[in-house]
């Protein structure tokens, strides 16, 4: 890596925070780019010949374009940060589990009630509450035992699992039920070069 890595990115967006986080916890040199979702940049080039999808994160790294958080994450862990990864094949699989976990019930849970209450989407308040407390329910027990979610060390499944986990308060979905999962934001929030998104002071965090 010569140049700074650009990360293409929101700033209350926690998909995009993931990559951040985990740049800043690496040690990649990397840079943001603000993206005016309000307005709609995001839909409309030169956006969109970085992501056809239009959605953020993206990152360029030199000529490389690399789009959705968690293949960014694969992607800056295979290239820079191997040891983010682990070798083996189970406890890789167990990550990938993890992964799917976060684009899914995280997403649909947390990220979704947060999507409510932080930027007004037109969104079933019950269901993202209804889904966040099954994926929290599921995370606790989980997490009995274990100091992190593959292995005895942090992965990438780990700052997959951290924005919309620790930002769930602004959705109105408390944490007081899970205190493996509170733990387990503590450790990353303890970890070297740590990088927190900013709080949006509504729902349970207001
Ligand atoms: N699966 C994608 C989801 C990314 C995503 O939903 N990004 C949101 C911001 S959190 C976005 O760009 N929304 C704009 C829109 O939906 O128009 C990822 O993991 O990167």
């Amino acid at each position: 890596m010569t140049n700074a890595i650009r990360i293409h990115r929101h700033p209350l967006s926690g998909h995009c925070h993931r990559v951040e986080l985990f740049a800043a916890l690496t040690g990649i040199n990397y840079e943001t780019v603000d993206v005016d979702l309000a307005n709609g940049k995001h839909k409309e080039e030169p956006f969109l010949s970085l992501n056809p999808a239009g959605l953020v994160p993206v990152i360029e790294d030199e000529a490389k374009v690399v789009t959705d958080s968690n293949a960014i994450l694969v992607y800056l862990a295979r290239t820079y940060a191997p040891d983010w990864i682990p070798a083996d094949i189970e406890q890789e699989a167990l990550v990938h589990k993890f992964l799917a976990f976060a684009a899914g019930e995280l997403a649909s849970g947390p990220c979704a009630a947060r999507l409510i209450t932080v930027f007004g989407a037109d969104l079933d308040a019950a269901r993202a509450l209804a889904v966040s407390k099954r994926a929290f329910t599921y995370l606790e027990d989980y997490l009995e035992g274990k100091e992190w979610l593959v292995g005895d060390r942090p992965t990438i499944a780990d700052v997959a699992f951290y924005s919309y986990t620790a930002h769930a308060p602004e959705g109105n979905v408390s944490l007081d039920e899970y205190p493996n999962v509170r733990a387990l934001l503590a450790r990353i929030e303890a970890l070297p070069g740590f990088v927190a998104m900013p709080v949006t002071k509504v729902g349970l965090a207001a």
